[in-house]
Parts: structure tokens; C-alpha cells; sequence
């Protein structure tokens, strides 16, 4: 199950269930006590920045599995999402020392030194996406290639075993987002690593709540185990697995960076979108639900994969008229910081979001992080 603390920060009394969400999460990922102490303070730091500089705004929290090679389990995952004034200069507000009101260069180097990764996306006049993940004490600072033999996943309790230290060129991440602030979702997502392919689905159980998150569940199960399988055999393999449940519309691509190639396979309402440099693609799925309407051909779509590539998987929680991300910047930020930019620029009060959200991205490893 994909258990998310979704903390909305509108007043000070939220700063406490900011701090208890990373001690619960941190208790999720076997974080010790000085890991969780950090993700606890990059909480609670965060939160304040979102009531000092945005007006308020939303964090989400969650344990989700190293999206790099690196030995550690599970780690913490922080996103603080405003519609805030946004930032002119992020570096400078990086940097120690700097401040604009109050405190807000301390709390965010503070941040930064003691989260394992740390991004930060800001537009003045639409706001600011922080990100911040952290480990356990084996979680090295700054392997961000993903997939070196890990599984970056949305779904707590990931544990793929054999790792495989040679990185891909790529990285892994998300969010996921449970309806009206539910403990669970009812979508999931995982990365797996089987030798030189790299296996990224993303499942929508059913409706949503317990149920739809058993079927999306089982099929994250699924796929740790049949992750080397192509995506169309895969997907026959999902149909067995989640007979019983609800059935979920589910995702899988499927990348060999090794040969440049991306295949692609879905089934149902479920949503994956390809930039290809300056423009963007849609992969289409099929009709159906897997578990219980499996379309009697799964025909898979190949396409080519470079450093211009980004991949975008996305459930129906996304309101339709999205926009894949524009700012040069998302293309090579951290993938769970472009996927909380996705979504949250996706979202109008005017047309609330009627069910989880799950968006994972997939995108090439920047040189200079490699
Ligand atoms: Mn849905």
C-alpha cells in the first residue's frame, strides 16, 4: 500500500503534524533516530517556509525506495508544494545567510545539508516546489543516477534484492497522492532494475481507497518479481496477478538504455506522455482494466531514448488538460520535483481532483550528476 502524509499548512498548529508525518514515515523506512530527527527538522522547516513566504501551502510525505544505486532501504520523502510569490534567485536562496523575511536562507541550507538529496523549483509569481529525500545512515549524499540496481518506487516496503552498482543514465521518481487527503493511495508505481533493463509501472486501481490500493498493490508485487519480462508479456502476467481484486488500469514501460529504445505498453485509463525534444508524444493504451478486461492484444509501441527524452506516467487524478513541463529547469531536476510541479500546475480550485494522483517520471541522468 502506498501510505502518504498529505499535511496541509495553512496555520502553526500544522507544524506538529508536518513533524509527526516525517517521524511516521521515518518509523516506515527504518530510519534511525538521527535520520529521523533530520527528516523531522527538514519537515518542520519546510512547513514554516510555506507559512513565512507562501501563504500556506501543502506537504507530502512519504517512504519511498532510494531512487539511486546506493545501499540504504527506504527513505523519506518531503515535497513542500505552495502557490507562494515563488523565489527570483534560488541559489542565492540556497545559499547560507540569505533572507528575504525572517529566515528562509537557514531553513533552506539547513535543509539541503542534511537531506540526502535536495531540489528546489521556483517561479516568481507561481510559487515553489521543495524536495527533499532522506535515508538511512548508508545513504550516500548525492548518487542520484537512478536505478543502479534499486528500485525507485512509490510503494512503501520496496526491497529489490540484487543491486547492481552500474548506473543507467537515468532517474527515477514521484508522487503519488491520495484523494482527499486519504492515508492511502489506490495508485502505485515502481521502478525495477532486471540486468540493463529498467522497468517503470504505474497502476490505478479501480475507483479508490483500500481496494483500489490492494489492486495496485499486487501489481507493483507483480512486477518486482516479472520485471525483466517485456511490457506486453508482463501485462499478461499482471492480468493473473490481479484476478480477484478490482482490476487496475496499469502502465509499464520499459527502457534499455544500453540499444536507446523505450517500449511501452498500457492498459485502461492511465496516462504516459514522451518528450522528444522540443515536442511532446502520447503513448496510447488500450482499452480495458487488467485483472478483469484484458484486451485481447497488447501491441507494444518502441521508441527511441536519448539525453532529449523525459517520460511522464501519470493516473486519471491528473485533470486532462495538463501540461507536460516547459521550464528547461523540470527536464533535469530531480524526477519527484518535476512530478510535484506536474501536478500541482495541473490543479484549479475550479475543477477539484476527484481521485488519487500518481505521476512518475523517468528522465536521463543531468552529466553533471552522473
Ligand atoms: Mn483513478
Amino acid at each position: 500500500m502506498t501510505r502518504v502524509w498529505d499535511v496541509p499548512v495553512h496555520d502553526s498548529t500544522r507544524l506538529r503534524d508536518a513533524r509527526v508525518a516525517a517521524e511516521s514515515a521515518s518509523a516506515l523506512a527504518g530510519l534511525d533516530r538521527a535520520r529521523t530527527d533530520a527528516a523531522a527538522l527538514v519537515a518542520t522547516e519546510l512547513a514554516t517556509n510555506l507559512l513565512k513566504h507562501a501563504h500556506g501551502g501543502q506537504l507530502l510525505v512519504e517512504a519511498v525506495s532510494a531512487p539511486g544505486g546506493r545501499a540504504g532501504g527506504l527513505m523519506v520523502q518531503i515535497a513542500a508544494v505552495d502557490h507562494g510569490p515563488g523565489m527570483s534567485d534560488v541559489p542565492a536562496a540556497l545559499g547560507d545567510g540569505f533572507s528575504t523575511a525572517g529566515s528562509l536562507g537557514a531553513g533552506l541550507g539547513t535543509c539541503r545539508r542534511l537531506a540526502d538529496d535536495f531540489d528546489l523549483h521556483s517561479v516568481p509569481g507561481r510559487g515553489t516546489v521543495a524536495l527533499a529525500r532522506i535515508g538511512g545512515a548508508g545513504a550516500s549524499r548525492g548518487g542520484r543516477d537512478a536505478a543502479g540496481g534499486r528500485t525507485g518506487s512509490g510503494a512503501a516496503g520496496a526491497d529489490v534484492a540484487d543491486a547492481v552498482d552500474t548506473p543507467l543514465g537515468v532517474r527515477v521518481g514521484g508522487v503519488n497522492v491520495p484523494f482527499r487527503g486519504a492515508e492511502q493511495s489506490g495508485d502505485a508505481w515502481t521502478c525495477v532494475r532486471a540486468g540493463d533493463l529498467l522497468t517503470l509501472m504505474l497502476a490505478d486501481g479501480l475507483g479508490h481507497g483500500p481496494e483500489a490500493a490492494l489492486a495496485s498493490t499486487a501489481a507493483v508485487e507483480e512486477v518486482r518479481c516479472s520485471g525483466h519480462l517485456p511490457p506486453a508479456e508482463l501485462l499478461r502476467r499482471l492480468d493473473e496477478a490481479l484476478r480477484g481484486t478490482r482490476g487496475a488500469a496499469v502502465a509499464v514501460a520499459q527502457l534499455d538504455p544500453r540499444a536507446g529504445r523505450l517500449r511501452f505498453c498500457g492498459v485502461g485509463n492511465v496516462g504516459a506522455r514522451l518528450r522528444e525534444g522540443d515536442s511532446w508524444r502520447h503513448l496510447l493504451s488500450r482499452p480495458g482494466i487488467v485483472g478483469t478486461h484484458r484486451p485481447r492484444t497488447l501491441p507494444e509501441t518502441a521508441v527511441a531514448w536519448g539525453p532529449d527524452r523525459l517520460l511522464v506516467l501519470h493516473s486519471d487524478g491528473l485533470p486532462s488538460r495538463w501540461a507536460p513541463p516547459a521550464d528547461p529547469r523540470l527536464l533535469s531536476a530531480d524526477p519527484a520535483l518535476t512530478a510535484a510541479v506536474t501536478v500541482r500546475d495541473a490543479g484549479s480550485s475550479a475543477r477539484p481532483v476527484r481521485d488519487d494522483t500518481a505521476v512518475a517520471v523517468l528522465s536521463p541522468t543531468p552529466p553533471d550528476r552522473s
